[in-house]
């Protein structure tokens, strides 16, 4: 295996919990993290709850952790106390102790939401600027931008994936764009941890869709070959949900039902 300690944050979500299974056969010893309880560490698992807001507990985390892959943080819209802790102090304090313990690689779950206020019918490159639809999308353009300050000062390398909806099958008609398979999301994740040089990059995290929103060209460094789509479920979907309502912003605009949420103080 590639990494001697590889630490996921996040361990005891949707994400987290799929990712657990799916990293500990490139990795001599997988290192969990989360806020909440986790299930009790098996053979060439750590177990470590913690709260990325505390900084003293972040820096601990990451003794000895060759890379990470970081899901940990708040994961929708929230009041806004929650996401700056979690997602802002937090990612603050994950890269400060990648630099203090050496830490080489970061993959950070970021979010389609950092582009959510853009329109369905405009393709997004990996260089788009930001138009985030809420807190929670405004606090992974700061992950997105922290890390960037990362590679540029210290060098640790960050993909930036900015994931479309990662559920087992996708459910409704955004989702034919936005979906990413579980297996697709192994693929991601693993292709931004071997990629001989990965530098900073931001890539989006959706599978082969055909009706897609994202073009991941600028991100072929990284080597993701997606190969699950939407596809098989368009028939289905579309019978379901046959009109568009274009007056309705969460089925213009890219980030769906969040684009509407109020901003909670
Ligand atoms: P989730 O909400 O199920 O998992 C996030 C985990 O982070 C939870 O277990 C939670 O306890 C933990 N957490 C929250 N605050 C924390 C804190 N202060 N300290 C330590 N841990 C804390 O979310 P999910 O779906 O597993 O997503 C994982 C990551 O991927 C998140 O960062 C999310 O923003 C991102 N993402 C997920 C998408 C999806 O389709 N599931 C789409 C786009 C982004
Ligand atoms: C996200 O960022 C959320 O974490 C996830 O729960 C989904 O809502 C996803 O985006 C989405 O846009 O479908």
């Amino acid at each position: 295996p590639r990494f001697a300690r590889l630490l996921l944050t996040g361990a005891a979500g949707g994400l987290g919990q799929v990712l657990r299974q799916r990293l500990k056969p490139y990795c001599q010893t997988l290192r969990l993290s989360d806020i909440a309880p986790m299930a009790a560490a098996g053979a060439g698992e750590e177990v470590v709850q913690a709260d990325l807001a505390d900084a003293a507990a972040v820096t601990a985390l990451l003794e000895g952790v060759d890379a990470v892959v970081h899901f940990g943080g708040i994961s929708i819209e929230t009041p806004w106390d929650p996401i700056l802790q979690a997602n802002i102090v937090g990612a603050k304090n994950l890269y400060e102790a990648a630099r203090i313990h050496g830490a080489r690689r970061i993959v950070f779950a970021s979010s389609n939401h950092v582009v959510g206020m853009y329109g369905q019918h405009e393709v997004l490159d990996v260089k788009a600027t930001p138009r985030p639809d809420g807190f929670y999308g405004l606090s992974k353009a700061f992950g997105e931008n922290l890390s960037r300050l990362y590679f540029d000062r210290h060098g640790i390398e960050t993909a930036c994936l900015r994931i479309g909806s990662c559920t087992p099958e996708p459910t409704d008609r955004r989702m034919l764009s936005t979906w990413l398979s579980h297996d697709d999301l192994e693929r991601l994740v693993m292709a931004c941890l071997r990629a001989p040089v990965l530098g900073h990059t931001i890539v989006y995290g959706c599978s082969d869709n055909a009706s897609t929103w994202w073009d991941n060209r600028g991100a072929s460094h990284v080597g993701y070959r997606p190969q699950d789509s939407s596809e098989p479920w368009r028939a289905a979907i579309e019978a379901r949900q046959p009109h568009i309502d274009l007056s309705d912003p969460t089925q213009r605009l890219q980030g769906g039902r969040f684009v509407t949420i109020p901003p909670q103080a």
